[in-house]
């Protein structure tokens, strides 16, 4: 019998490197880097860029508009609160494909930001949204509510239900504060999959480090659009990142994320990085430094037979390459065998035993460099040995000293 497999069929990727991507605290993007930013995601081939509300500031107004007339292929979309006036300023933009409205029903917002009830929200929801159906009704709509994760299932289902009736093409919920587990996720989309006929969003922030995983739990429940960012920036350490979510994705499946260009994926994360101010984590899904780094002679060997054995995501396919650490005390005879060879050297099964046992006594002793392993396998190669090498070691290591430092001793 066939494995059941976990069915995300059609997906599509709300990218908001441009609009909570711009809540990031390191960012102030001009309008040249939006554009920049806004091309290279097309390239990509994200579906969808959301775009900060004009209501923000004169130039927040401009850009929008400057981007709405690029004709770029994916749709533009901008954020506004659930009012009339928003919803006025973003129908002025030419060139726009959706607007997403966004208001809070939880307690401390109705108490503290808003202050509507129930029946007020669902009442300036369906309001707004007759008035963006009247004047412009080409444009997609999508309504969510901030904080859904803290707020009450009835008041939720309620307020989504009436603007359901509006027949509008996506709702959203979304994890404002991160708290969401995965589980949670799938349930709560689960249950508004059944109540609603528009597609299902999912916005969700990273501040317990479950972001990705409840994206994918979304998708997995149905969700049809996730929102992700670049590097994953937004308020405090922010949200879904678009390479994350995509490694995820394509360890389920390659085939969900060839429809994007995968290799442009390197460029978009260094792009943001410097523009906000930031290096890519070491550790970042796929762009990390380290991400194909792989160390231990175990691993090295394996790998090096068959990369799949330690790598669920291809680099190739990411237009990167894997590294196999060699200069350490966990190196391993076949690496050093990989390393020599790809150097072009010649050295005798012999001389990489006794190479590889030399590399690991000096890591013992201190910090190595891949230099210095090619160093000492250019040298095997040519037929020296420990005792030779060490007086060559240190008469190079003489002829580094700057003359005028060296003539100081005297
Ligand atoms: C915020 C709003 C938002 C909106 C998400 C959405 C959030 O910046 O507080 O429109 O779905 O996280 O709730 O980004
Ligand atoms: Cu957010």
């Amino acid at each position: 019998m066939e494995e059941e497999r976990p069915a995300i069929r059609e997906f599509y990727i709300i990218e908001s490197t441009l609009r909570e991507g711009e809540q990031f605290v390191g960012a102030s993007f001009t309008t040249g880097q939006k554009i920049d930013i806004a091309c290279a995601l097309d390239e990509f081939g994200v579906e969808y860029l959301e775009l900060t509300s004009p209501v923000v500031s004169p130039r927040s107004y401009r850009d929008l508009q400057m981007i709405a007339s690029l004709g770029l292929r994916a749709r533009i979309l901008t954020h506004i609160r659930c009012n009339r006036e928003d919803a006025a300023r973003a129908m002025e933009i030419e060139g726009l494909h959706g607007i997403d409205i966004v208001i809070g029903i939880g307690l401390p917002l109705r108490r503290f930001s808003h202050g509507w009830d129930i029946p007020q929200i669902i009442e300036k929801a369906i309001e707004v949204i007759a008035f963006i159906k009247e004047q412009r009704p080409e444009l997609e709509v999508r309504f969510s509510t901030e904080d859904s994760f803290r707020s009450a299932r009835a008041d939720l289902f309620q307020v989504y239900s009436e603007v359901d009736k509006m027949d509008i093409h996506r709702v959203g919920i979304a994890d404002t504060v991160g708290v969401a587990t995965p589980f949670e996720v799938y349930d709560l989309v689960r249950a508004l999959k059944q109540r609603v006929r528009a597609a299902v969003e999912f916005h969700g922030h990273n501040d317990s480090g479950c972001a990705i995983a409840n994206s994918y739990a979304a998708l997995l429940a149905g969700a049809q659009y996730v929102d992700t960012s670049v590097l994953g920036i937004g308020e405090r350490n922010g949200i879904t990142p678009l390479g994350g979510l995509i490694a995820r994705l394509y360890a389920l499946d390659p085939n969900l994320v060839r429809k994007y260009n995968l290799k442009m994926l390197k460029k978009l994360d260094e792009m943001v990085a410097q523009f906000v101010g930031v290096d890519i984590p070491f550790n970042n899904y796929i762009t990390g430094i380290t991400a194909f780094t792989h160390k231990a002679g175990i691993h090295a060997k394996a790998i090096l037979n068959e990369p799949s054995t330690y790598e669920i995501i291809d680099p190739t396919e990411f237009g990167l390459s894997r590294y196999i650490s060699i200069a350490h005390r966990f190196t391993g005879w076949n690496a050093v065998k990989w390393r020599a060879e790809q150097l072009g050297l010649h050295l005798t099964p012999e001389q990489i035993r006794e190479v590889t046992a030399h590399i690991k006594a000096l890591a013992d002793e201190k910090p190595l460099t891949l230099d210095d392993v090619d160093t000492l396998l250019r040298e095997w190669g040519d037929g020296f040995h420990p005792e030779r090498m060490k007086a060559k070691r240190y008469e190079s290591l003489e002829t580094r000293v700057p003359h005028a430092a060296r003539s100081h001793d005297h």
